[in-house]
C-alpha cells in the first residue's frame, strides 16, 4: 500500500510555468507540491542542452514579470540568451522564492485519477508515495516529449546517438568524428554551426526545408538595457498588447505587401533582416493572411538563401516551398553559411528517403552513410505528448486519450470537460507556442490562482469546464486559424509531425484577445464553467 501525502494542489512540473505556479499558491497559503521528473529545475531548459541551444524571443521579454525587483536585479549578457543562462535564470528564481523545499525531484508521475466521491485527485509516480490533493495543475510543457522517429533499426547503431531534447548532462565532444543530423528545424538550425564547428565531417539529413531569418544576436547593449529598465513596467505592458506578446511587432508596418512597390518592398524587408528576429513577419499587415503576400516573402526569404549558399544545387535544396511563417519561423546565426564549409553535406530526403539505421550508419535509398555519432533534431509530440503519457482519467473513469482521441478539446486550453480541478498551463486551444511563452504562462498562473481564490471564498469543492463552453471553444479556435495560413503546412501546430496524431489545430491565434476573453469570462462569474 502507497503511503499518502495530502496537498491542495499539486503541479507537476517544475519549468517556468510550475515554478510560478507554486509561488503564487504559496502565496496564498495553499499547502503544494511540485513533481518533477529532472533532477533540477528548468524544464525546457534543463532538457534542451544541445550545442547552440538559444531562445528566440529576447532576453528582456522572455523573462518573469511578476517581481519588479527580480527583473531589476537580474542581467542578461545577450540579446537572445543561451540555454545555460536561462538556466541560470531559473535556479536563480527558484532559490531567491525559496522554492525547492517544495519541489521533488526525480518523481515521475504515471497516473492521476480523479475520486469522484472525496472530490479529489489521487496521483502515483515512480515512486511509493501517493498524492492527493483536491486540485492537479498540469505545468508540463507544450514541448516535452521527445520526437524519437520510427525508423527501421534505429536501436541497431552502435555509435553515439543523442536527440536535442534529452542532450546529455556531460558535455558532449564531436572532435575528430563523423556526425549526421536528422531534421532541419528550430533546433538542427541552432546545433548544425556548432556541430560543424566541432567535428570532422557533419551530414545534414532534411526532409522538408526551413525558413531561416538572422538573429542578429549579440552582447546585450547596456545603454539599451538601462532604458528599459528605467521603465520595465510600461515596456512589459507595451508587449503584453501586441500580437503573440512579442515587442518586435510594435514595428509591425500596417500596409499590404500587395499594394507595395518593388523597392518598398525590399526596403522593408531588408530592413528587417538586418535587424534579425521575428519582426521580419510584421514588414507587411498580410504576409500570414494571404497566400499572394505571403509568397513575396517568401521569395525574399530564398533569395537570400541563394546569394548565402555558394552551391547552387545546394541553395536549392535548403530553399523551402511551403508557407513562410506557417511552421514556427527559425532564427539563426550563420545557418546558411554553414553549407559553405567543405567538411558539411546535405542530403535531401525527398529525392533519398532514408530507409533503415545499421550498425554504423544511415541507409538511404540511393547512399550509405558511416557515422560515429548520429544527432535527432526531431521535435516533439508537441502540446499533447506528455499530458497523453500520464494515465489521466477524469469523472467516471474517463480516460483522458478517450476524450481527446479525436484531438485535444479544451475550454480556453485551460480545462477540459469531465475532468474537474485538474488546470493545464498554456495547454491546447491557448495562444501559449504562438506567443512569448512566458507571458502566456503568467497570465494562465494568475487566471488559475484567482479561480482557486474564488472558490475558496464560495465555499466551493469543484470548478469544470462545461461540454457546451468547450464544443464552442474548440470550434472557435479552428474558425480563427482557418482564417490565417497556419493549416496550409504540415506542422507540429496540427499535429502533423506524429504519424497517428490527430490533425487539429492545438494553439489559439489571437494573443492578445484571448487575455480579454479570459477576463470577460471571470467578469461573468466564470461563464462556461460550472462550480459545486
Ligand atoms: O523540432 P521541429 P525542433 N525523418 O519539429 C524532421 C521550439 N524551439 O526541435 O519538417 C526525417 O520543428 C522534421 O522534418 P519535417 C520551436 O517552437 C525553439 O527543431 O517534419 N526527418 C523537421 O525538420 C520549434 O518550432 C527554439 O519534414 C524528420 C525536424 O525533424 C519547436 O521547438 C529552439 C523525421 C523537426 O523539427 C520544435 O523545434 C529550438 C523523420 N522521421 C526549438 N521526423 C528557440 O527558441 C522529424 N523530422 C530558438
Amino acid at each position: 500500500m502507497n503511503r499518502r501525502k495530502k496537498f491542495d494542489a499539486v503541479v507537476v512540473g517544475a519549468g517556468i510555468a510550475g515554478l510560478y505556479m507554486l509561488h503564487r499558491l504559496r502565496e496564498c497559503g495553499l499547502a503544494v507540491v511540485v513533481l518533477e521528473r529532472a533532477d533540477g529545475v528548468g524544464g525546457t531548459w534543463y532538457w534542451n542542452r544541445y550545442p547552440g541551444a538559444r531562445c528566440d524571443v529576447e532576453s528582456l521579454e522572455y523573462s518573469y514579470t511578476f517581481s519588479e525587483e527580480l527583473q531589476q536585479e537580474w542581467s542578461w549578457s545577450e540579446r537572445y540568451a543561451g540555454q545555460p543562462e536561462i538556466l541560470r535564470y531559473i535556479e536563480h528564481v527558484a532559490d531567491r522564492f525559496d522554492l525547492e523545499p517544495h519541489i521533488e525531484f526525480n518523481t515521475e508521475v504515471e497516473s492521476a485519477r480523479f475520486d469522484e466521491q472525496e472530490s479529489q485527485w489521487l496521483v502515483r509516480t515512480n515512486g511509493s508515495v501517493c498524492y492527493v490533493s483536491q486540485f492537479l495543475i498540469m505545468a508540463t510543457g507544450c514541448l516535452s516529449s521527445a520526437n524519437i522517429p520510427v525508423i527501421e533499426g534505429i536501436e541497431s547503431f552502435k555509435g553515439n546517438a543523442y536527440h536535442t531534447g534529452k542532450w546529455p548532462h556531460e558535455p558532449v565532444d564531436f572532435s575528430g568524428q563523423s556526425v549526421g543530423i536528422v531534421g532541419t528545424g528550430s533546433s538542427a538550425i541552432q546545433a548544425i554551426p556548432h556541430i560543424a564547428d566541432q567535428c570532422k565531417s557533419l551530414t545534414v539529413f532534411q526532409r522538408t526545408p526551413n525558413y531561416s531569418i538572422p538573429a542578429r544576436n549579440g552582447s546585450l547593449d547596456l545603454d539599451y538595457e538601462a532604458r528599459i529598465k528605467a521603465r520595465y513596467p510600461q515596456f512589459r505592458q507595451r508587449n503584453r498588447a501586441m500580437p503573440a506578446a512579442l515587442g518586435c511587432f510594435h514595428a509591425a508596418n500596417n500596409q499590404s505587401v500587395l499594394d507595395a512597390t518593388e523597392p518598398e518592398r525590399r526596403r522593408e524587408f531588408s530592413k528587417r533582416w538586418e535587424i534579425g528576429g521575428f519582426g521580419f513577419l510584421g514588414a507587411f499587415n498580410d504576409l500570414t493572411l494571404n497566400l499572394d503576400a505571403n509568397d513575396i516573402a517568401a521569395e525574399y526569404v530564398r533569395g537570400r538563401i541563394r546569394e548565402t549558399v555558394s552551391d547552387p544545387r545546394v541553395a536549392e535544396t535548403l530553399c523551402p516551398d511551403s508557407t513562410i511563417g506557417c511552421k514556427r519561423l527559425c532564427l539563426d546565426t550563420e545557418y546558411f553559411e554553414t553549407y559553405n564549409l567543405p567538411h558539411v553535406d546535405l542530403v535531401d530526403l525527398r529525392t533519398n528517403p532514408i530507409e533503415r539505421l545499421t550498425g554504423s550508419g544511415i541507409q538511404c535509398a540511393k547512399s550509405q552513410f558511416e557515422f560515429d555519432s548520429i544527432v535527432f533534431a526531431t521535435g516533439f509530440d508537441a502540446m499533447t505528448g506528455t499530458l497523453l503519457r500520464i494515465d489521466i482519467s477524469g469523472r467516471q473513469g474517463t480516460r483522458l486519450e478517450q476524450a481527446w482521441n479525436e484531438g485535444p478539446k479544451t475550454y480556453l486550453g485551460l480545462m477540459t470537460h469531465g475532468f474537474p480541478n485538474i488546470f493545464f498551463i498554456s495547454g491546447p486551444g491557448s495562444p501559449s507556442v504562438l506567443t512569448n511563452m512566458i507571458i502566456s504562462i503568467e497570465q494562465h498562473v494568475e487566471w488559475i490562482e484567482r479561480c482557486l481564490s474564488y472558490m475558496q471564498s464560495h465555499s466551493y469543492t469543484t470548478v469544470e469546464a462545461e461540454e457546451e463552453s468547450q464544443v464552442a471553444w474548440v470550434e472557435h479556435v479552428n474558425a480563427i486559424a482557418d482564417k490565417t495560413l497556419y493549416p496550409t503546412c504540415n506542422s507540429w501546430y496540427l499535429g502533423a509531425n506524429i504519424p497517428g496524431k490527430p490533425r487539429v489545430f492545438m494553439p489559439h491565434v489571437g494573443f492578445p484577445s484571448y487575455v480579454e476573453k479570459c477576463e470577460h469570462v471571470v467578469a461573468n462569474g466564470y461563464e462556461g464553467f460550472s462550480f459545486a
